[in-house]
């Protein structure tokens, strides 16, 4: 069919647009149309041969067909895109329903699993979780804490230091997750009940130390805090965690720059065959260090020592999982060796409560 005539070239163009089977095809079409080369433009250009009263009439139909084109495209691109979209909606449909294909479940670290275990004890007691930053300040990681720079406290802590930046400021990472709680009392005020789980560093590394490790420490501040809600706190977390009423504790006196007084806890255990039984037997397995917040690290806080008083305490939540699910070797924790996480962790149906149970 020739295009020449204005109706020609519609019948043609619309034709083509509707034939277009997808947007790559519609932009030909509307390029040959519509282009400045296209069949359109060619009879735009050809208007100035015309004697000037035909000029006019045929100007005013050849733009309209310009406009009916070019909503036709529209409409045909909407179209197809719709269809495009329904086309991949489809292809990607997921049925949720269907169950897990077992070759293909990854696994839930152990020390995830204790740690989600942890904040639903703590939670369950009426704490709130906290959490900050990994790269700390000196003020935050020590000297709120009360370990002034010739502190013995910190060679002990063997910490990686950053450069030190045009201040002369030399950021750190944090030894232990006590800067959270130093955050928390300058924002919040009391009381306070908070845990504060997460990674620590320190440049340690041998059987029973890993560069980076996982710590949850508690505080709770409030007007008459004692030493027997703090006593309480961790007989309720002992059973909880480990899951009997027959665990025994002992509270031995110890010392930290930031807890006066300051006492370590142990629970009896057994050894049998190289592998410790918790809640049995009589000999004595450190936990967790702990003590009433020391009076300086609440004037470093913002809170008045006179009016507010506390208690605070610290737990490794990676010998917590060796513990608790007979894991041997510390090392092996950060190995990722799918094999051993197919041994010792959990998978993602197997969710810490206390009403289903802990361990699962
Ligand atoms: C340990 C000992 C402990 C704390 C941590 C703490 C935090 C603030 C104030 C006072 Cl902000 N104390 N934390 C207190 C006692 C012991 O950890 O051996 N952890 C594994």
């Amino acid at each position: 069919m020739s295009a020449d005539e204005p109706q020609a070239l519609e019948q043609e163009a619309l034709a083509a647009i509707e034939q277009a089977a997808d947007e790559r095809a519609l932009d030909e079409v509307r390029v040959r149309y519509l282009g400045k080369k296209g069949a359109l433009s060619v009879q735009m250009k050809g208007l100035g041969k015309l004697p000037p009263e035909e000029r006019k009439a045929r100007g005013q139909v050849l733009n309209a067909l310009r406009q009916k084109l070019e909503q036709a495209i529209a409409e045909r691109r909407a179209a197809l895109q719709a269809e495009a979209l329904q086309k991949q909606l489809a292809a990607e449909r997921v049925d949720v329903t269907l169950p897990a294909r077992p070759e293909r479940q990854g696994r839930v670290h152990p020390v995830s699993h204790v740690w989600e275990e942890v904040v639903e004890i703590f939670a369950d007691l009426g704490f709130s979780v906290a959490e900050g930053p990994h790269i700390e300040t000196d003020w935050y990681n020590f000297e709120a804490l009360n370990i002034p720079p010739s502190h013995p406290a910190r060679q002990e802590h063997d910490t990686f230091y950053f450069h030190a930046n045009e201040q002369g400021e030399r950021k750190l990472l944090r030894t232990h997750t006590s800067p959270v709680q130093i955050h928390t009392m300058e924002s919040q005020q009391p009381p306070i009940r908070i845990i504060a789980p997460g990674r620590t560093f320190r440049c340690d590394s041998d059987q029973t130390h890993t560069p980076m490790f996982h710590q949850v420490e508690a505080l709770v501040i409030d007007r008459d805090i004692t030493m027997g809600h703090l006593k309480w706190t961790l007989e309720e977390f002992c059973k909880a965690f480990f899951e009997t009423d027959n665990v025994k504790m002992r509270f031995r006196a110890s010392h930290f720059p930031f807890t006066e007084p300051s006492m370590e806890v142990d629970i009896n255990c057994t050894w049998e065959g190289g592998q410790v039984k918790v809640g049995e037997g009589d000999d004595w397995l450190e936990i967790l260090g702990s003590g009433m917040v020391h009076p300086n690290v609440l004037k470093a806080g913002g809170l008045n020592p006179d009016e507010w008083q506390g208690f605070a305490f610290g737990i490794g939540i990676d010998r917590l999982a060796m513990l608790k699910y007979g894991i041997p070797d510390l090392r092996a924790f950060f190995d990722t060796d799918i094999r051993w996480l197919k041994h010792y962790g959990f998978t993602a149906l197997q969710i810490p409560t206390l009403s289903g149970g802990l361990s699962a």
